[in-house]
Parts: structure tokens; C-alpha cells; sequence
């Protein structure tokens, strides 16, 4: 029932304004054409600057309704982070300034310079020194936005500082793997090929080489130290995905067969971003910035930002993934070993001596 009266309000809609255009019709022709179109002119005028200040409005007041739900609204996480936000900030300014002027000068012209008998409009045809500001102005302006951004990206992508924590990130459908390189500090050759899910290596893990042994391997949530750099290391097991850490404003593409890096130094711990947004729901979030296939929305990775002595605890209670595809190799597997040995010693001993009572 709801349905046929929208369909009958939209029909009337249409019907009225079919029979408005065409009333209109006859009256130009009664009252000639010229006429008509003079009155037009001006109620148009009027539209225009009601249109101006109607859209004025309306982009203040979606502003308004939506900045809280943009990024911009929170401080960064990251120190790099803040150069992207002063980035986005500086072209905000520069677009908005000419959005609003041009908007402002189009929609007034349009009503002050309408037709009327009092003056003729001015043919114009080219204008060299014209042509030249309005291509020089830009070309500077853009240059300018475009080298800030370029040092800012060969900053972030480049070396990593010295301290900095190394963490290799792999990208699956749907998924992310982390990697810590262990004690030794350096991380063990891989090789697709000898990926092998269902024997613990996830990464293809190449076990000929020693420096393997005490990589860490973890799924769905990294641990960063505050104000540690954590560099990066991103690779992909099969598509392209892309690291997507919207808190600290950086994003990077994880492409197969060829690692791409990135560097960051969080800001804050997750438990005092609890506390400064007042969600004790928050997480730094690894979103998969890259469609990459049907189960991409759910390519939802964690990063769970501590202090230093947190972090040490955390890592402490690692296993390294070696052990995991080889548990006869793993120290704490052998004890329970060398204990059940000694108790059936134990136990052999005190059956002898029984024997040798009886
Ligand atoms: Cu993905």
C-alpha cells in the first residue's frame, strides 16, 4: 500500500511539473518571448545567489556534522604522522581558499552581469599575460606541495633508524603475519616455495639457515614500543594488499616477490589512547587498504602499542616458530623428557629393593 502511494506522489510530482512547464509556455507566448526571457534573467539571478549561500551553508554544516568521524579530528600516533597531517592541512587550506573564491565569484558574476539593455557584453578573445598567471601560480603552488611530500616520503620509506625495532609484515589472503628476527637481530632467508601451512611455516621459512632458528613468528597482533621507530618489512604471500595504519596516517602496498618498507615512531601506548579518546575499545588498527579478494574486509590486523618493559615481557613468552614445525628441538619439550626418565629410574630402584627385601 505504502509503495502505490510513492508511486502515485512521484506521478503527480511529474504531472504538475509537466503542466507547469507547459502553462509557462503559453504565457511566453502571449506575453512575447523577449519578455519572458527577461523575467527569467532575473528570477535565475536570484536563484544563483540563494544557491551560493544554500551551498555555503550546507558545506559548513556537513562539516560540521562529519569532521568528528574524520581522522583529522585526532591528533596523530605517530611523529611522521604529524608531517602528513600538517601536509593535508597546508593542501586543505590552499583548495578551500580557492574553492570558496572561485564558488563565491561564478555564482555572483553570474547575478550582477546578467542580461540588461544598459550595457553590451565585452567580446574577449586571448590574453598571453592572463594565460601565463593563472598557469604559473599553479605550477608553483603544486610544486611546492609536491617536494614537501616527496622529502616526507623518502624520509618514511627510507633507512630506518639504527634502534629501530624490526618487524617483517607478510600480507595473505586473509591475514597478517608477523615476524621478529630474534635475538641474533637478523632474519632468516624465506622462500615462497617452501611455504607449508600445515607443517607450522606459514612464511616459508628456509630451516637450512641458522639464523631462522630464533625468528618469531606471530599472527593478528604486533607489539611496537612507544617512541621506538618500527621499521617495516612488508611483503605478500600471494596478492597485493596493503598495510593500512590509519592512526598513524601511513599506508604501504605489500606486493609478492618484492618487499617494500616503511617507518614510524608510535606516539602513544594503546592504553593511553584508551584513555585520551575515552574508548575502552581502541586498537591501532591494520586494515587491508587494497582489495584483494572476497574475504578483504576481514583482513583486520592489530598493532598493540606498549612500553619497553611490556614489550620485553611479551617477547620473553615467544616461542620462535622453529620449534613450533620442529618440537622434538624445542628445550621445553625435552624436560618433561629427563623428568619421566628419572622417575622410572626412581621407580626401578624401589622395585629392586622390593625384590631384594623379599
Ligand atoms: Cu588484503
Amino acid at each position: 500500500m505504502a509503495m502505490f502511494f510513492i508511486v502515485a506522489v512521484i506521478i503527480l510530482v511529474f504531472l504538475i511539473i509537466f503542466q507547469a512547464a507547459k502553462a509557462s509556455e503559453y504565457v511566453s507566448v502571449i506575453k512575447g518571448e523577449e519578455k519572458t526571457r527577461k523575467d527569467h534573467n532575473k528570477v535565475n539571478g536570484f536563484f544563483m545567489i540563494a544557491f551560493l549561500l544554500a551551498g555555503l551553508i550546507g558545506v559548513y554544516l556537513c562539516n560540521k556534522a562529519l569532521y568528528p568521524d574524520t581522522l583529522l579530528a585526532h591528533d596523530s600516533a605517530s611523529v611522521q604522522g604529524e608531517k602528513v597531517d600538517s601536509m593535508l592541512w597546508i593542501t586543505l587550506i590552499i583548495t578551500g581558499a580557492v574553492f570558496f573564491i572561485t564558488q563565491c565569484v561564478l555564482f555572483y558574476f553570474n547575478f550582477r552581469y546578467q542580461e540588461s539593455d544598459k550595457r553590451r557584453a565585452y567580446f574577449f578573445t586571448h590574453n598571453n599575460k592572463l594565460e601565463l598567471i593563472w598557469t604559473v601560480v599553479p605550477a608553483i603552488a603544486l610544486t611546492v606541495l609536491i617536494v614537501i611530500g616527496l622529502r616526507n616520503w623518502f624520509s618514511f620509506t627510507g633507512p630506518a633508524p639504527q634502534n629501530a625495532l624490526q618487524v617483517e609484515i607478510t600480507g595473505k589472503q586473509f591475514a597478517w603475519l608477523f615476524r621478529y628476527p630474534g635475538n641474533d637481530k637478523t632474519f632468516g632467508k624465506h622462500y615462497y616455495k617452501l611455504i607449508d601451512d600445515a607443517n607450522s611455516n606459514s612464511l616459508g621459512q628456509d630451516w637450512n639457515d641458522s639464523k631462522n632458528f630464533d625468528d618469531v613468528v606471530v599472527s593478528q597482533t604486533m607489539y611496537a614500543v612507544k617512541d621506538k621507530p618500527v621499521h617495516l618489512i612488508i611483503g605478500s604471500r600471494d596478492v597485493i594488499h596493503d598495510v593500512g595504519l590509519s592512526q598513524f596516517r601511513l599506508k604501504m602496498d605489500a606486493v609478492p616477490g618484492t618487499p617494500t618498507s616503511l617507518w614510524f615512531t608510535p606516539k602513544y601506548t594503546t592504553k593511553e589512547m584508551k584513555e585520551m579518546l575515552g574508548n575502552p575499545d581502541f586498537q591501532y588498527e591494520i586494515s587491508c587498504d587494497q582489495m584483494c579478494g572476497n574475504g578483504h574486509y576481514s583482513m583486520k590486523g592489530v598493532i598493540e602499542v606498549v612500553t619497553q618493559s611490556e614489550y620485553d615481557v611479551w617477547m620473553a613468552q615467544q616461542k620462535p616458530n622453529y620449534y613450533a614445525a620442529f618440537p622434538d628441538k624445542d628445550p621445553a619439550n625435552k624436560k618433561p623428557q629427563m623428568a619421566a626418565d628419572t622417575t622410572k629410574s626412581t621407580a626401578a630402584t624401589v622395585d629392586t629393593t622390593a625384590k631384594t627385601k623379599m
